[in-house]
């Protein structure tokens, strides 16, 4: 039987990692973008994937039940991956009413739309770790208790709440990935690794003098998005629906990555000073390339997350391979590229 997808959010960077996958796995692949003066596709441009003949570009917005019934019905989807969100912690924060309709009661519009169309649909839900917020064990698991700390965790926590309650009430097969934080070339530039990474390029070919940050004591479990997509897909084949923690179970500060980032373009940092009067020297031109800004600071900021992928492991096969060095210099080397052919997006 021809398996066809959904995959909402196909212009953000998991939509575009997913896409790639289930093409080339044979599946008819229905990605969805949203109407805006101006839609972008770089990324599945930059994958090479959007002029697929099995992939269709649909037009929908999640906040819609309507539209969502529609997809459906049109489609004839087989699997149903929502990835589409107001992902941004912080501007979650600006806009939390917003958030809480697309990231928290978005979701339930796709769920009710499959019990109504078609109850053997299967559906995944991009869960995260910014559900579990302040520390209450590490490192966080499936069972974690879950402290959620800004509009954006909360209102993802309710989607995720729903996922387990639509597969407990109505038997769909609704999984739930809580994924930590995953990194690519094709991560969108608001976030801090891309954000870094861009500007290490931009710094190295003299296009910026320095780089201004928020909290660089914040630590994160980072891996890469293309190997997280994988592990989605394998929750949707798994024997029966259920929830899974995909991380690489290492941590480190975002400050470690801002020596990483420049280390692979070359440079070696120096830091000095504490909290808003931090900077990061070269060491050997003695000029400042990083200061905090304290405007990039949460109101208020999750400082430790470290996962323990084991479950996802033992079930479905799944197991990170790229480390956050590797990670780094392929985000530092595809920017510097990108700068110097006067393209970063
Ligand atoms: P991105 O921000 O890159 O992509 C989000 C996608 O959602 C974009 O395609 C965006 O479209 C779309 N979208 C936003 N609002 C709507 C709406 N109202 N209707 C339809 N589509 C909409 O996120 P990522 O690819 O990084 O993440 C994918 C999902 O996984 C998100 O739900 C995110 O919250 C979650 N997640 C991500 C993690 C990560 O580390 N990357 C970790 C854990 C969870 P547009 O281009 O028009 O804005
Ligand atoms: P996060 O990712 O909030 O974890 O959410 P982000 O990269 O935005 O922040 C990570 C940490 O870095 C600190 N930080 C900064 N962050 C940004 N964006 N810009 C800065 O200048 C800066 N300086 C320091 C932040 O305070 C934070 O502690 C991401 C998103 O993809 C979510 O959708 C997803 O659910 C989680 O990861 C898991």
């Amino acid at each position: 039987m021809q398996k066809i997808a959904v995959i909402t959010g196909i212009t953000g960077q998991d939509g575009a990692y997913l896409a790639e996958l289930l093409l080339e796995k044979g599946y008819v692949v229905h990605g969805t973008y949203r109407r805006t003066s101006s839609v972008n596709f770089w990324r599945i441009e930059e994958l090479g994937i959007d002029k697929h003949p099995n992939l269709n570009l649909v037009e929908y917005d999640l906040t819609d039940l309507s539209a969502s019934i529609r997809l459906l019905q049109q489609t004839g989807a087989t699997e149903v991956y929502n990835l589409a969100a107001q992902s941004f912690v912080g501007v979650s924060f600006e806009q939390p009413i917003t958030t809480a309709e697309i990231t928290g009661l978005g979701p339930v519009n796709l769920l009710e739309a499959i019990r109504i169309v078609n109850p053997k649909i299967r559906f995944y839900q991009a869960s995260t770790s910014e559900m579990f917020g302040l520390v209450q064990a590490v490192p966080q698991k499936e069972d974690t208790p879950f402290y959620p700390r800004s509009p954006y965790g909360v209102a993802k926590l309710y989607a995720h709440w729903m996922t387990i309650n639509y597969r407990e009430s109505y038997g769909i097969f609704a999984s739930s990935g809580i994924l930590f934080n995953h990194e690519s070339p094709l991560r969108g530039r608001e976030f801090v690794t891309r954000k870094i990474t861009d500007s290490v390029a931009k710094i190295k070919l003299g296009q910026l003098d320095v780089l201004e940050l928020g909290n660089m004591d914040a630590k994160r479990d980072w891996g890469f998005a293309k190997e997280y997509v994988e592990g989605m897909w394998r929750m949707l084949q798994a024997e029966q629906p259920d929830t899974f923690v995909l991380a690489t179970n290492r941590t480190e500060t975002v400050r470690d990555f801002v020596s990483m980032a420049f280390k692979a373009a070359g440079f070696t940092l120096r830091f000095e000073g504490k909290e808003e009067q931090e900077i990061g020297i070269d060491v050997a031109t003695g000029k400042t390339l990083v200061r905090v800004n304290p405007k990039f600071y949460r109101p208020s900021e999750v400082e430790l997350l470290i996962g323990n992928p084991e479950r996802a492991k033992e079930i479905l096969g799944w197991e990170p391979k790229t480390t956050l060095e590797q990670l780094c210099q392929m985000m530092v080397e595809q920017d510097i590229r990108r700068n110097q052919n006067g393209f970063s997006f």
